[in-house]
């Protein structure tokens, strides 16, 4: 069987997810059959509610391409549905102090790390694992990644790594902006929000766990590589088929 995207991850490899907010199954599938090695369904901004999340996985399973999900603020509970549902990574936004990093990671691990309460029988079924193959690999195959986009997660990142049911951090680079130009301007590429992103990079790598970030550009996606940063997403379903349709408009004439 094709290696899981943990172990691929910790084998350092590059893992670029394409992003799915428009909540159409075939969709992320198309995504997935495109090439990309995984694809990340949107809780949080993007329109993907439990069904589209049901749906949604599977489709990426029958793309062959690695499934992650980001849960919307605050809803740990989420994350355990989505494992549930057969999510191999979890990416929790706004994580800004060490508490709300643990009640995230409570949610994705099974005891004696988290709290995780039993019941993944869609998640070992596309997964491929009887209940105790699964139960034995869930801690350390399933990874949960906070989301670091605020002053006060960086000042808290140390804290945030320590947690042993976190398994790496994501950048925002859009709200990390926003936030340290406090609400002044969106700058994701600018080099207030790079500077801090080579900090993070460099911290999390140091902690031997996964940095994680959001491209808005292709071309910041070797620039994060560089920086440190092995799970990149880049590549929104939205934008892509509203540029698809542009060009496609022009080149009638
Ligand atoms: C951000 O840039 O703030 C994000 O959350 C990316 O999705
Ligand atoms: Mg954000």
């Amino acid at each position: 069987p094709q290696p899981s995207l943990a172990t691929r991850l910790r084998a350092g490899e590059t893992i670029v997810t394409a992003w799915s907010n428009l909540a159409v199954p075939i969709l992320a599938e198309v995504m997935g059959r495109a090439g990309y090695p995984c694809v990340t369904l949107d809780m949080q901004h993007g329109m993907h509610d439990i069904a589209s999340l049901r749906d949604g996985l599977a489709a990426i399973a029958l793309s062959g391409a690695h499934r992650a999900v980001r849960i919307p603020v605050g809803e740990s509970g989420t994350a355990s549905r989505a494992l549930d549902f057969g999510a191999e990574l979890v990416i929790a936004p706004m994580i800004n102090s060490a508490a709300e990093a643990r009640a995230f990671a409570d949610a994705m691990k099974y005891p004696p790390v988290g709290a995780r309460s039993w019941g993944p029988q869609r998640g070992a079924m596309l997964a491929g694992k009887s209940p105790a193959d699964y139960l034995a690999s869930a801690n350390t195959e399933l990874l949960s990644l906070a989301m670091i986009e605020t002053p006060e997660a960086i000042a808290a990142l140390d804290d945030i790594l320590a947690e042993p049911g976190i398994d790496g951090i994501f950048v925002g680079p859009s709200d990390l902006s926003l936030t340290l130009n406090k609400g002044a301007r969106l700058d994701p590429g600018g080099p207030l929000t790079m500077a801090a992103a080579q900090d993070i990079a460099a911290r999390t790598r140091a902690a031997g766990k996964i940095a994680g970030i959001f491209c808005l550009e292709a071309s910041g996606v070797a620039q994060a590589r560089d920086m440190g940063y092995s799970f990149i997403a880049h590549g929104v379903d939205l934008t892509l088929f509203s540029a698809a349709l542009k060009d496609t408009l022009a080149r009638i004439g």
